[in-house]
């Protein structure tokens, strides 16, 4: 038996990576009756028949998976966004953000096409939470060393709307990899869904990058995160806050006394990131609900 990573999953077969090959597998049909279903980024344990097909046997324990994109042990997501066509929704941003915070995974925010638009709103923004934010251009190489050092020595996926130029920026890094670019729709203002499936790709200096599929406006209105009393905990820029507030129930909706109103009040929390608090915050109550 033999251990690797999943680098790319099909219709049905898994491609591991077990010394310097890639071994094409099947899962074991237990996997499918006990309801696991391999994700790319999972460490398995593989037998390989006649040195060329292999079978998953067992998945290790994860440090963390998601399902948008699917993928399991991410030490971080690296974050795209745009600021000119197909412009980026904050919310997409935050929805992520609290999603990795929630996983144990970190977050780089990188905002792409800065040669057509520098997207100085979204960089002060997450900028002043506290996060790295990287300007980049695939177009002039721009921020790309700095990307680049980002993702040394980590598991990272790139994750953000179709079109922003997640295939494009992993295509600066490494021309050798050549993956499709899609162009981006001008008229409907997104991107074509060009890529279509979850790989992880390998850069020069050891970093690990996976590609994913970009989201459509759909998926964001598609998600529940969390119990509604944790969200808060996972907007950072909230904790200075939180036990502040006059009620130590504070939903921190519209209550009287609210030490994170008020703080939206005098700027020291941005109006879009409380807007993505309210907005998942609804979606947890309302899932909540639900589960009662
Ligand atoms: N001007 C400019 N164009 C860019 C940049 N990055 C990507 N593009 C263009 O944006 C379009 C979409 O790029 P992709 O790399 O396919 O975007 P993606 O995020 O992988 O999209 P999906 O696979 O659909 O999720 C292509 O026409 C790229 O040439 C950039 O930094 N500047
Ligand atoms: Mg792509
Ligand atoms: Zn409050």
């Amino acid at each position: 038996m033999q251990t690797g990573t999943i680098f790319k999953a099909i219709s049905g077969f898994y491609y591991v990576e077990l010394g310097n090959e890639t071994i094409e597998c099947k899962a074991r049909g237990r996997f499918r009756r006990d309801n696991i279903l391999p994700l790319v980024g999972d460490i398995a344990s593989v037998t390989v028949s006649d040195g060329e097909k292999g079978i998953l046997e067992d998945i290790l324990p994860r440090k963390n998976a998601f399902l948008r994109p699917p993928i399991a042990n991410l030490d971080q997501m690296i974050i795209i966004a745009s600021a000119v066509i197909p412009v980026t929704d904050p919310f997409l941003i935050d929805r992520m953000t609290a999603i990795a915070a929630f996983s144990n995974c970190g977050c780089v925010i990188c905002i792409n096409k800065f040669d057509l638009d520098p997207g100085v709103n979204l960089y002060d923004i997450y900028k002043k939470v506290g996060f790295t934010v990287i300007q980049t251009s695939a177009e002039t190489g721009e921020g790309i060393p700095e990307l680049l050092d980002a993702l040394q020595g980590k598991i990272s996926a790139f994750t953000g709307n179709s079109g922003v130029g997640k295939s494009s920026i992993l295509n600066i890094l490494e021309p050798d990899f050549n993956i499709t670019v899609g162009d981006v729709s001008q008229k409907l203002g997104r991107g074509r869904h060009t890529t279509r499936h979850v790989e992880l790709y390998k850069l020069k200096n050891g970093a690990i990058v996976a590609d994913t599929p970009g989201f459509s406006s759909f998926d964001t209105e598609q998600m529940e995160l969390t119990a509604k009393d944790q969200l808060q905990f996972l907007f950072r820029e909230f904790e200075p806050y939180i036990g502040k507030c006059r009620y130590h129930d504070c939903t921190h909706i519209k209550e009287a006394g609210c030490a994170i109103l008020n703080a939206l009040e005098s700027s020291s929390i941005a109006e879009t990131r409380y807007a993505s608090y309210v907005r998942l915050y609804d979606q947890a109550k309302l899932h909540n609900d639900w589960d009662k």
